[in-house]
């Protein structure tokens, strides 16, 4: 049985050390808050992924939780790498490798999950280790919402120090991974996830762009991407109020503050992070004239059926409004956040921000004498426009040209 330690018990840590002990290893999910190695340790999860109750169910005779690293023969490190204003901070990774260093012997394995900037492995992880080990940067494609099926199905890319760590990543890896592992240099792996999600963010921005574009020329630009998208090489996103979570956001600014020039990058990531106050100018015509206007913001996670608000465009929308001067009622199922008829009470635009499932079986009839005035902006294109307007909403989508 091969002992490995997992450092990080986050979105991407425990679906990791789960599946390492399901695929027979003798794992231990390691986390410096022990709040949540407790509600481990009583089998609690501290997120909901689809099938993550079942993996945990299956793993749990070979994982144990812990705050401190037992002997291991491997160590994978999947703790946050945020960025403080737009620069890298390695803290939480120095901190993993430096308690890492003080446990691990030559011929161990240290595999670095979270994403870094160009060269950080060779000049920030690798300084702190002891001599002998074997070294591997593998970070995770996974997409939340369906973190479990990709991280098993997704092909995976490990940057080797040399061919002993690849062989010896590729032996951990390859107990759950189904899709193909890619050899790679350090550098290059640390550039591949980078460039992965610079890649949507500029889709992204390009598709948010269209959304103004439209509105400024009086087409929908849902309509024209799907036109578009006819074309057999071209395949253009959709519009929303901007990119959040933990990964797009902050993932190019690792790329875009290690070169002298990355002019597109760098603008895409300011046009996302500006569509939230683009939303706000919609919304303001919409109640226009209304004293005191109060604002229902429905859908506070980043994106649509995740449970997550970090870094959340909506969030964002939320304390623009009360900038504004505006009274906000807050509302999403999946945060618990208040109820949908609290926030709908009393408001004088209901603004969808976020594609849930839940909303769209909201009633109409019931919901026409919660408001105070029938106005309603759809970030996503999520709602039945014809079934609205029908009930006396004056409907704004996100880029309909209207
Ligand atoms: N979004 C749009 N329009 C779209 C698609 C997304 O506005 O057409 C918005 C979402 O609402 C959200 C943001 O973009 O706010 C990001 O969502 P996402 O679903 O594109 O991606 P994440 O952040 O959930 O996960 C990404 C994925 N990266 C890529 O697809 C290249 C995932 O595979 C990575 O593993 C993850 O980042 C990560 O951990 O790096």
């Amino acid at each position: 049985m091969v002992r490995i330690s997992v450092l990080g018990m986050g979105y991407m840590g425990l679906p990791t050390a789960l599946f390492l002990a399901r695929a027979g290893n003798k794992v231990t999910g390691i986390d410096v808050n022990e709040k949540r190695v407790e509600e481990l340790k009583q089998g609690g999860l501290p997120f909901n992924e689809p099938g993550l109750h079942e993996l945990f169910a299956e793993a749990k005779n070979n994982i144990s939780f812990s705050t401190q690293i037992p002997e291991s023969d491997s160590f994978i490190i999947a703790v946050p790498t945020p960025v403080n204003d737009f620069k890298p901070d390695y803290s939480f990774v120095k901190a993993a490798t430096k308690s890492i260093a003080l446990v691990a012997k030559p011929g161990n394995l240290i595999v670095l999950e979270s994403t870094v900037g160009p060269r950080a492995c060779e000049e920030i992880v690798l300084p702190l280790l002891p001599k002998g080990v074997r070294f591997a940067y593998c970070s995770e494609r996974a997409i939340p919402g369906s973190t479990l099926k990709e991280m098993a199905n997704n092909d995976r890319v490990i940057g080797a120090l040399d061919k002993e760590s690849f062989e010896a990543a590729k032996s951990i890896y390859s107990g759950f991974v189904k899709g193909k592992i890619l050899r790679a240099s350090l550098l290059e792996a640390e550039l591949a996830k980078l460039v992965e999600n610079a890649s949507r963010d500029n889709q992204i921005a390009f598709a948010n762009e269209l959304a103004r574009c439209c509105d400024e020329l009086g087409a929908n630009a849902r309509r024209v991407i799907e036109l578009a998208n006819h074309h057999p090489r071209v395949s253009i996103l959709s519009p929303g109020i901007g990119v959040g979570g933990h990964c797009i956001p902050v993932d190019p600014w690792y790329l875009i503050q290690g070169v002298k020039d990355a002019p597109v990058m760098r603008t895409a990531r300011e046009s996302n992070d500006a569509m939230p106050y683009h939303a706000i100018s919609l919304v303001k015509e919409l109640v226009k004239g209304i004293e005191s206007p109060v604002i229902a913001v429905l859908g506070l996670t980043y994106k649509e059926n995740v449970d997550d608000d970090r870094s959340s465009p909506a969030r964002e929308f939320a304390k623009a409004c009360e900038a504004e001067g505006w009274k906000v009622h807050c509302h999403d199922p999946l945060l618990k956040e208040s109820s949908f008829e609290e926030a709908a009470k009393g408001a004088h635009c209901l603004c969808f921000l976020v594609a849930h499932d839940e909303f769209k079986n909201v009633q109409l009839t019931k919901l026409a004498s919660l408001v105070k005035s029938k106005n309603v902006f759809d970030a996503r294109g999520m709602l039945d426009r014809a079934a609205w307007e029908a009930a006396g909403f004056k409907v704004k989508v996100l880029g309909d040209g209207k």
